[in-house]
């Protein structure tokens, strides 16, 4: 299962960069999935795509690195989860909102870069 989604990263990367002209757009295509259920957000250099998300309480949400840098986290403001450095393209991070945090909206941000606006948030139902 990772092997596949690093090898789609891979190629989204390879494909991705000033081809031009391509029937259909990566933009278009999640790299992944992600568990069932869960909700993705990219890491994209400096910003995450979608900046907002509204979810369910008990659903998960997957983070996955598809930027080129090494350097990126998904750090909740208020410590309630912390991926650390995304160390390749490809790689997620997942968390899971519980029934718990219904109601509650979660400011996170990347650590290196939330001085350049790399912040998003989660806004759990
Ligand atoms: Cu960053």
């Amino acid at each position: 299962m990772l092997r596949k989604i690093f090898t789609l990263a891979a190629i989204a990367a390879l494909t991705g960069c000033g081809g031009g002209g391509g029937s259909s757009p990566t933009e278009n295509k999640p790299i992944s999935s992600g568990p069932p259920g869960a909700a993705t957000v990219q890491v994209e250099d400096n910003f995450f795509n979608p900046q907002s998300l509204r979810i369910s309480s008990g659903q998960t949400v997957q983070w996955t690195l598809v930027g080129q840098m090494t350097n990126h986290t998904v750090t909740d403001t208020g410590g309630a989860f912390d991926s650390g450095f995304l160390p390749r393209p490809g790689a997620t991070f997942t968390h899971t909102f519980s029934a718990a945090d219904a109601g509650k909206t979660f400011h996170y941000q990347c650590q290196t870069h939330a001085s350049l606006g790399m912040k998003g948030t989660i806004e759990v139902q």
